[in-house]
């Protein structure tokens, strides 16, 4: 249902914190600033990173994970924003919570990665973030590398494969999947959006020279804001994009 414009929307942001600001919860709750969203976060984890590199990590304990949600969602939230988890733990932790706000829409930002190559999830948890928590997501938002990591299978490299791996996510994770760089030609952009229905749409927006740390974070972040406005999956995931290149052109 549409929400009354007057009213603020709530996202509870689930990130780690990225010390250079680029990234992670700094780029989240920036963006949602900038759309007069009110965010309420669970930091999962603390990075002390720059542009260039991750220099460390530090997870922070299940208990106090779970405490910052239990807090958080004492005042309702309208939509929930998932980006770096760290540990097996914290994904159970996380699928755990989740259960008991069972209505809220939740946008999973799948990060694996930092994009300097430092792994931000362990490798052992990616089954269970694939089996326990991306069942619960209105939407899940892999990029290329992310998508074939979650499908156990080589980096799409034409269209046809882009489409068939979105299609196949959607059915694998029973979650709408919005594949990011599914194509990359001419002056367009192109995610594809794939439903667990088999549907899928392209969504294109200009192709810009730009680039930017924390695109990611910032586009699954305005589209969990857009969902929370009561916004359909295609309109709210044509927002995200929108808004992104937007951030693009500063
Ligand atoms: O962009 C993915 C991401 C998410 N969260 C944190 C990060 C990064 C990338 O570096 O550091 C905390």
């Amino acid at each position: 249902m549409a929400k009354n414009n007057s009213v603020r929307s709530r996202i509870l942001v689930i990130a780690g914190s990225d010390s250079s600001g680029g990234a992670g919860l700094q780029r989240d709750l920036s963006v949602l600033a900038s759309q007069g969203v009110d965010a309420a976060c669970v930091v999962t984890a603390v990075t002390a990173q720059s542009n260039s590199r991750v220099r460390s990590v530090h997870l922070l304990p299940p208990a106090l994970i779970a405490e910052q949600f239990a807090a958080a969602t004492e005042e309702p939230v309208d939509a929930i924003k998932i980006g770096m988890l760290g540990s097996r733990a914290c994904v159970q932790t996380i699928a755990e919570a989740l259960a008991s706000v069972p209505t809220i829409p939740v946008v999973l930002d799948p990060v694996l990665a930092s994009s300097s190559g430092r792994a931000l999830l362990e490798p052992g948890a990616i089954d269970l973030l694939r089996e326990s928590l991306c069942p619960r997501a209105t939407l899940v938002t892999p990029n290329l590398g992310e998508a074939a990591l979650l499908l156990g299978t080589d980096r799409a490299r034409t269209d046809e494969d882009c489409a068939r791996q979105a299609t196949e996510l959607a059915h694998r994770l029973h979650a709408a999947v919005l594949l990011k760089g599914g194509h990359a030609t001419g002056e367009l952009a192109t995610d594809l959006l794939a439903r667990e229905d088999a549907t899928t749409v392209a969504l294109s927006s200009p192709r810009l020279a730009a680039s930017m740390r924390g695109t990611g974070c910032a586009l699954a972040s305005l589209i969990a804001a857009a969902l929370a406005r009561g916004l359909g999956l295609e309109e709210a995931c044509r927002e995200g994009k929108s808004g992104v290149t937007a951030l693009l052109q500063g």
